[in-house]
């Protein structure tokens, strides 16, 4: 008979089992940068440049030094002595940390005082007196290219103009070929406005050089701790053993939280200075003005078409707005980063995508909020010009994408811009979330409304992205290859340790985690604990972004505990007095083949490592696993929107949204689901009201959240979610693919199409998001395109 364990009673695989972490977030007990008390701890602010492009004449400090409590006013030109003015980013370029020339955004940090409190630190700020002299302001990159347009990058030798790069994938001559043979060429020119992630804690450190021992510790809010202390020590010139690099609870990231920011830097070397901890903690308007946004990209695309809607080529020109540094944390051989992911659901013969960057006088960044590296662009684009596509051929915008999707018995497909999409069932999605929706019967209703003066309108999205970057063969990040790591401990009672590379920001891996250990090991959920997020802890990791957790930190810690189960299987082997080939596994136990009976538990096993292990053999139960990942996982997804538009407002209702999300085998499919709501509220958020925009001195708007609109359990209209469809990722250890972008990249389209479908007789091809209700209602009684 057998005695394995039930999974679902030791919160394995598939259970949704309720989040650890949340018992201290919930009770305020979390601990999270702010809450980082040191004795002796100074407080650091930012002066902030007013102006978007502007040469600095001078900056006098005199008047901050004198105000009591002041420690420290820190300029440009005091960091330059320590060669500290500037700083490299993620992307190969430079960075001011402190403006000594020039202000190239407005934002942009000039000076920072360190004092007692961080209200003497402001108020100091607000007596350093700085002479400015306007330049003239690019803000898009329209206006960085036009002929006589200021240089932005005067600093850069060998700059002659606006650009960042130039970048290129695919076959032009075959792109061309198939434009020549095509019935129909659809085209659409398309704004991903700019956005930003806007977490509830903004950014923040604090730093504490100790000069006795000579370790940096720095505790900071960073989704990818091991990048950081690279990058300091490179930039600080310390070596890597003396920084100890700290990310604690951190309450949300969305990609906001992985570029290197001066403020970082300047309390780091204020703590140096002044031998003091030093804590930062950045406002709400200095974290949507300065740090990483997301998007603000332009597209020119077009769709070679057969008659009978077949995708003969796909022509994409995308210009990227980068602002004043480009900064983008993103694999460094992809430019534009993973724009070039597109259409790889759909069978396209020939494709070829043109990008260029641009310096703008805008705040540096551009890969944030749930993006997947630009994925988010990627899918928005493709979605909306297959909804085009559909509706100028005059087909229906579900057939027509059946009729180009890769068919579940093709993977895997090559695409022609290099991906390998190795699973997914397209179509069966599809299917489901026709069902659910009520497709046929919607379009009815449809009809008979539009009949009766009403505007009814659906929107379906349709996509696969690549998670987990990635295999080191393609994916680094300034020459560090992007594999991901677990360590596990496994104690002499069978209770574990386990840390991992990544670090969650509210994703539950403090839960996940231990599933999977659970699941290869059966060793209940409960008995593991999970530290990520502490470089002189962990094991040396990428961090956590573009869904690359489950993906590549996840397979780890499936590869760790098998590497532990192997070891047990000796323990075993010695307990039971039979060669290792005469057990099997069950969960959580080593059993004599044939006598089920006669076994011992992994917990047994655990202890005979520490008290009865065989001669010879190494004792405890520890092990490592260091993961690169053969491929990206595919998720696929379809998202399905209803809407009812008022044509006397222009304002829209969402009536229905319905989302099919396979994303593989599902770890905790409640924490799946928490995923998939979060980020179809942000896609619904984009869709419908959330951007930054900037008035033509470069003032930003969207600096606080009068102007910056979130929104709340109101606004957010319900999710009806669907996880019939299961494809395991072919090469993941457990099956997994990654999630948690998935509804952010896929759902903004949905909405959009929704919209436009209701306008779908006025002749109106876009409205650019957010779709606003003056800009609906502009569209409806001008019947003209509005960007
Ligand atoms: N999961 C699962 N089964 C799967 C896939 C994922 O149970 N098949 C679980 C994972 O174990 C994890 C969560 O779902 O607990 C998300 O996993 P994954 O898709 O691997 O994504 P990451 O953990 O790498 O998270 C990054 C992703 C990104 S890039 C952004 S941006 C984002 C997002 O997660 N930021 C978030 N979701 C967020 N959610 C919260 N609460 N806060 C953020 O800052
Ligand atoms: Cu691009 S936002 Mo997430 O990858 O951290």
């Amino acid at each position: 008979m057998s005695q394995a364990l039930d999974e679902n009673k030791i919160g394995g695989l598939g259970v949704s089992r309720k989040r650890v972490e949340d018992n201290r977030f919930i009770r305020g007990r979390g601990n999270y940068t702010d809450d980082i008390v040191l004795p002796g701890m100074l407080h650091m602010e930012i002066l902030r440049s007013p102006l978007a492009h502007a040469r600095i004449k001078s900056i006098d400090t005199s008047r901050a030094w004198e105000i009591p409590g002041v420690r420290l006013v820190l300029t440009g030109e005091m960091a330059a002595t320590r060669n500290l003015a500037w700083m490299p980013t993620l992307s190969y370029d430079t960075q001011a940390v402190l403006a000594t020339d020039k202000v190239r955004f407005q934002g942009q940090e000039v000076a920072c005082v360190v004092a007692d409190d961080p209200y003497i630190a402001k108020d100091a700020c607000e007596a350093i007196d700085v002479e400015y002299e306007p330049l003239p302001v690019i803000v898009n990159p329209e206006q960085a290219v036009a002929e006589g347009a200021p240089l932005i990058r005067d600093d850069k030798a060998g700059q002659a103009d606006n650009v960042v790069y130039r970048w290129e994938v695919g076959d032009q001559a075959g792109t061309d070929a198939a434009f020549e043979h095509a019935a129909v060429v659809s085209k659409l020119r398309l704004h991903y406005p700019r956005s930003h992630p806007s977490p509830i804690e903004c950014c923040g450190s604090v730093a504490d050089f100790d000069r006795a021992t000579g370790k940096l510790t720095v505790y900071m809010t960073t989704q990818a701790p091991h990048i950081i202390r690279a990058a300091v020590a490179m930039v600080a010139e310390l070596p890597e053993h003396l920084i100890r690099i700290i990310s604690p609870d951190i309450g949300g990231g969305f990609g906001n939280k992985v570029p290197v920011y001066p403020g970082y830097v300047c309390s780091i070397l204020c703590s140096i200075l002044l031998e003091r901890p030093v804590k930062w903690i950045e406002d709400k308007t200095g974290n949507l003005i300065s740090t990483g946004f997301a998007r603000d990209m332009y597209l020119d695309g077009e769709l070679a078409l057969r008659a009978d809607g077949k995708i003969l080529g796909v022509r994409m020109h995308a210009e990227a707005d980068h602002g004043a540094f480009f900064a983008d944390a993103q694999p460094s051989k992809f430019k534009i980063g993973l724009l070039h992911s597109t259409f790889a659901c759909y069978n396209v013969p020939a494709a070829h995508l043109t990008a260029r960057g641009t310096y703008t006088n805008k705040a540096p960044g551009g890969v944030a909020y749930r993006c997947s590296f630009r994925v988010t662009e990627a899918m928005f684009f493709q979605e909306r010009m297959v909804h085009q596509a559909a509706k100028d051929l005059g087909l229906d915008p579900a057939e027509f994408r059946r009729r180009n999707f890769v068919r579940a018995d093709a993977f895997p497909y090559r695409t022609p811009f290099g991906f390998l999409v190795d699973s997914g069932q397209p179509e069966a999605c599809l299917d489901v979330g026709l069902k659910a929706v009520g497709y046929e019967d919607f379009l009815r209703q449809k009809e008979e409304a539009r009949r009766r003066g009403r505007r009814l309108g659906i929107g379906i999205s349709t996509m696969t992205e690549p998670l987990g970057a990635g295999n080191s063969r393609e994916y680094d990040i300034l020459g560090i290859k992007m594999f991901d790591s677990a360590e596990l401990r496994v104690h002499m009672t069978g209770k574990a340790l386990l840390r991992v590379g990544a670090k969650s920001q509210g994703q539950g891996h403090e839960t996940t985690w231990a599933q999977i250990v659970s699941h290869e090991l059966g060793i209940p959920a409960d008995d593991v604990t999970v530290e990520e997020g502490d470089t002189d802890t962990a094991p040396f990791g990428m961090g956590t972004y573009a869904s690359r957790s489950t993906p590549v930190a996840g397979a780890a810690i499936s590869m760790v505990s098998r590497k532990i189960r192997a070891k047990a299987r000796k323990l075993a082997a010695h307990l039971l007095e039979v060669s290792e080939e005469d057990l099997e596994w069950e969960l959580g136990r080593f059993s004599v083949r044939g006598v089920p009976e006669h076994g011992v538990t992994i917990q047994e096993c655990a202890m005979a490592a520490y008290g009865n292990m065989p001669d010879g053999m190494e004792p405890g139960l520890e092990n490592h696993a260091y993961y690169d990942p053969p491929n990206l996982t595919w998720p696929f997804a379809v998202y399905i929107v209803t809407v009812e538009v008022d044509p006397e407002t222009g304002v829209w209702d969402v009536l229905n949204t319905v989302a099919v999300d396979d994303c593989g085998v599902r770890i905790n499919p409640m924490i799946v689901e928490g995923q998939i709501m979060g980020g179809l509220t942000e896609a619904y958020a984009m869709a419908n009201m959330q951007f930054i925009t900037f008035d033509a001195e470069g003032n930003c708007v969207g600096s606080n959240y009068m102007d910056y609109l979130l929104p709340t359990a109101w606004e957010t209209p319900g999710f009806e979610l669907h996880s019939e469809v299961v494809t395991p990722s072919p090469h993941h250890p457990i099956g997994a693919k990654g999630v948690g972008e998935c509804a952010a990249v896929g759902g903004p389209a949905a909405f959009v199409n929704a919209v436009m479908d209701a306008l779908d007789d006025t002749g109106v091809r876009n409205i650019d998001m957010p779709l606003l209700p003056d800009r609906v209602w502009e569209a409806l009684t001008q019947h003209h395109d509005v960007s």
